[in-house]
């Protein structure tokens, strides 16, 4: 079975989601759930259940705290996590399946790779994502060309073994500690490409206490980075030689 876990948090769009989302599915299997995880004041929850989605209200803080509850309620032996706000194309679910059934375990949707893209940025959130991207490859020393992305496909596997309730971050920084996680535990990183479209309807939730965490997270898996490597010398390029993308 697959899972689609969507975090929302005021999203005026969801119902054409939704829509979409039930679309690409006919084409491929029934045998999907989708989970919506919500911390909204709006009716955007209201406007799930109308529609039989099952909806969890958010207990936690932040993306990362609602991702955390929609991989835990999941059900499938792949996850697929999306925005809710259009941003995600549910087109590109196939894609993420073909690569999974390849041996990956998880599944980036790459703005940065050969055929993805971002559509509607402007100069500051371009800035934001790209220098994210570059300290998270040299400090943390992740090897993935879109670690800031949320479009992804998690297995079972990685879902039941990583120990999340070490992890550290609550907000997006969730997205680049997840990875770290999974890459020192062996697990195969791949990607497909994705264009993102900016949200047309909504607010972004992306706020600088966001940005100042991922600096945190960053620095903090640079430091752990460093003490493997005096521990055991050599596992730096171990680590590299783990990035199949
Ligand atoms: N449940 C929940 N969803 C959130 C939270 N913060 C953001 N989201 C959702 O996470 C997704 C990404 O957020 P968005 O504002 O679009 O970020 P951006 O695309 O990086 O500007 C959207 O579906 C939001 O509704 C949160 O604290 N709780
Ligand atoms: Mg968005």
């Amino acid at each position: 079975m697959l899972s689609i876990v969507i975090p929302t948090r005021n999203e005026p769009l969801i119902e054409e989601l939704i829509a979409q989302i039930k679309k690409t599915m006919k084409t491929i299997t029934d045998d999907y759930e989708i989970l919506a995880v919500d911390k909204s004041e709006d009716d955007t929850a209201h406007k799930l259940r109308d529609l039989n989605v099952k909806v969890i209200d958010q207990q936690s803080k932040g993306l990362g705290g609602a991702i955390l509850e929609g991989l835990a309620a999941a059900q499938g032996n792949s996850v697929i996590v999306m925005d809710a706000d259009l941003s995600h194309d549910p087109k590109f679910i196939p894609t993420f399946l073909e690569k999974s059934s390849e041996g990956f375990d998880i599944v980036i949707g790459s703005r940065r790779i050969k055929g993805g893209g971002i559509v509607g940025w402007g100069i500051y959130r371009k800035a934001v994502s790209g220098v994210g991207n570059l300290l998270g490859r040299w400090i943390a020393g992740i090897r993935v060309s879109d670690m800031t992305s949320g479009y992804r496909l998690y297995s079972h596997e990685v879902i039941k073994t990583l120990e999340f309730q070490k992890f550290r971050s609550s907000g997006y920084a969730f997205q680049l500690e997840v990875l770290a996680e999974a890459s020192r535990k062996g697990f195969r990183t791949g990607a497909v490409p994705i264009v993102f479209h900016d949200r047309v309807e909504g607010v972004s939730k992306l706020t600088k206490k966001d940005v100042l965490e991922f600096a945190l997270t960053v620095t903090w898996l640079g430091l752990l980075r460093l003490m493997n490597a005096f521990r055991r010398p050599g596992s730096i390029v171990q680590n590299r030689k783990k990035c199949e993308e």
